[in-house]
């Protein structure tokens, strides 16, 4: 083989492994929840695929600051405080929120969202359980509280109030 051959197959392998490894990626609009419709965009979170799981990266602003918790909920749908997003996603009907670690539990438990000392949320985290295809057609929610990642000593996490949602839709 030429040298320029070399070159030029080697350069179609690398553009070849490139696509192959290319993920896919979601932006899901966030909004801050309303009685009926949705209420104020505050943002962008990106879903992308990876190695281990969904990076989810939050481009958020105007939340309060702290730690919260963070799901995968069943409905396509943020109406109604976010009560119309239904429970955290879990095709496996575990009826148990064990967090994002464990292999049993809610598939869509998330690692909790940090909001910094100005409201935004920038600091990437990653999903390993689940992968983009099977987080589509839901919402994804953030709370009010934390998330201790546990039923005890209160249900799904101690999270209480819903305060912001979006709807995850393939692009
Ligand atoms: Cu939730
Ligand atoms: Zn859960």
């Amino acid at each position: 083989m030429s040298k320029k051959k070399l070159v030029l197959s080697l350069l179609s392998a690398f553009a070849v492994f490139n696509l192959q490894y290319t993920f896919a990626s979601i932006n899901v609009p966030i909004h801050l929840v309303g009685p009926t419709t949705p209420g104020q965009n505050i943002g962008v979170i990106t879903l992308e695929d990876s190695f281990s799981g969904v990076l989810v990266t939050p481009n958020l602003h105007d939340l309060p600051t702290g730690v919260h918790g963070f799901h995968i909920h069943v409905n396509p749908n943020c109406n109604n405080q976010g009560l119309a997003a239904g429970g955290h996603l879990d095709p496996s009907q575990s009826d148990q929120h064990h967090g994002p670690y464990k292999k049993h539990g809610h598939l869509g438990d998330l690692p909790v969202l940090i909001v910094d000392k100005d409201g935004k949320a920038t600091l990437p985290t990653l999903a390993p359980r689940f992968t983009l295809k099977e987080i589509i057609g839901h919402s994804i929610m953030i709370h009010a509280g934390g998330d201790n990642y546990s039923d005890q000593p209160e249900k799904l996490g101690g999270g209480g109030a819903r305060i912001a949602c979006g709807i995850i839709k393939s692009t």
